[in-house]
C-alpha cells in the first residue's frame, strides 16, 4: 500500500496534526510525519515534495497555520494529491489559514478540509487510497455503518427521554 505523508509547519501544529495520525493508525495505513515550513525551510519542503512519489507516497497531508502556503508549495512540487489542514493558530482564528490553504490558483489544486480538519483529512487521504484497494474501501464503509449506528443509539436515548 502506497503510504500517507503527514507535513507540518511547525511542531507547534501536531496537537491537531496527531489526530490524523492516529485515524491512519487505526486502519493501519502506513504514514510518515515530517516537520517542514513552506518559510522557514522552504528547501527541504521542495525537496520532499519533489520526491514524495518515488518514495512510495500516495497522498500528502499538510498542516500549517496562519500565513499557511505550505499545502500550497507541497502541491506546486508534486502530482501527488494534496490534503491542506488549515491550523488555527493565531489570533484570526484560523481564517487566515483557511484562505491561504484554499484560495490555491487554478492549476495547483489542494483539498482543503475544515479548520483544525484533521479527522477528516485522514479519512479522505484513504478514500484516496481506497479508489485501488477494495480492503480499505470496506474498512471505510465498516466506520460510516459505526458511526450511523452511534448517532441512531443518541437518537435513540433522547427520543426516549423527551418524547417518551
Ligand atoms: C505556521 O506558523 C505553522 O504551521 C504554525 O501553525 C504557525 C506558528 O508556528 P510557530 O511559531 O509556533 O513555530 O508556519
Amino acid at each position: 500500500m502506497k503510504k500517507v505523508a503527514v507535513i507540518m509547519g511547525s511542531d507547534s501544529d501536531l496537537p491537531v496534526v496527531e489526530k490524523a495520525v492516529d485515524t491512519l493508525r487505526q486502519f493501519d495505513v502506513p504514514c510518515e510525519v515530517h516537520v517542514y515550513s513552506a518559510h522557514r525551510t522552504p528547501e527541504e519542503a521542495r525537496a520532499f515534495a519533489a520526491a514524495a512519489r518515488d518514495n512510495g507516497i500516495g497522498v500528502i497531508i499538510a498542516a500549517a497555520g496562519k500565513a499557511a502556503h505550505l499545502a500550497g508549495a507541497i502541491a506546486a512540487n508534486t502530482t501527488l494529491p494534496v490534503i491542506g489542514i488549515p491550523i488555527k493558530s493565531s489570533t484570526l482564528d484560523g481564517i487566515d489559514a483557511l484562505l491561504s490553504t484554499v484560495q490555491m490558483p487554478s492549476g495547483i489544486p489542494v483539498a482543503t478540509v475544515a479548520i483544525d480538519g484533521a479527522v477528516n483529512a485522514a479519512l479522505l487521504s484513504m478514500e484516496i487510497l481506497a479508489v485501488e484497494d477494495e480492503d480499505l474501501s470496506r474498512r471505510l464503509q465498516d466506520k460510516r455503518r459505526a458511526d450511523s449506528a452511534a448517532v441512531l443509539a443518541k437518537n435513540a436515548a433522547v427520543e426516549a427521554k423527551f418524547n417518551g
